[in-house]
């Protein structure tokens, strides 16, 4: 299992108000390392499947919808610890919550439409890095 990498995506609120740059900028300083990166746009079933873990939830409709209606920005990073640094870095769910400077504090409106996604464990980067990408995209 490789333990230094984490699964991110720029979600489409924040492709669309024209963070990517100033975000992927602060990711290189940070120190991690982009090792594959694209931009993409989710279909309805990959939306569903790969939330599929809060399909129960009642906002389940929502993020599905949020993230179906425009492009993302998905990328695979690499950095010791990456999991939980790059979880610091982007900051609380809910960007009311989340620290001064933190990429949610700075670029998120709502919980909903919360501009990053960052995985939560390294089996999850793991299986959501392998669902974005292929092997050879993988650098
Ligand atoms: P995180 O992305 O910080 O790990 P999760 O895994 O609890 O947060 O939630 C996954 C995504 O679901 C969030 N990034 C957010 O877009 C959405 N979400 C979570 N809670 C809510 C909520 N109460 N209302 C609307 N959307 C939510």
């Amino acid at each position: 299992m490789i333990t230094n990498r984490t699964f991110t995506m720029i979600k489409p609120d924040a492709v669309e108000n024209r963070h990517t740059g100033a975000i992927l900028e602060k990711i290189n300083v940070a120190g991690f390392r982009i090792v594959a990166l694209k931009k993409t746009q989710l279909s309805l079933r990959d939306a569903e499947a790969f939330y599929s873990v809060h399909k129960e939830r009642p906002f389940f409709g929502e993020l599905v919808s949020f993230m179906t209606r425009g492009p993302i920005v998905s990328a695979i990073l690499e950095k010791d610890n990456a999991v939980q640094d790059f979880r610091t870095l982007i900051g609380s769910t809910n960007p009311a919550e989340a620290a001064e400077g933190t990429i949610r504090k700075l670029f998120a409106t709502s919980i909903g439409e919360n501009a990053i996604h960052g995985s939560d464990s390294d089996e999850n980067a793991a299986i959501e890095g392998a669902f974005h990408f292929s092997g050879r995209e993988v650098f």
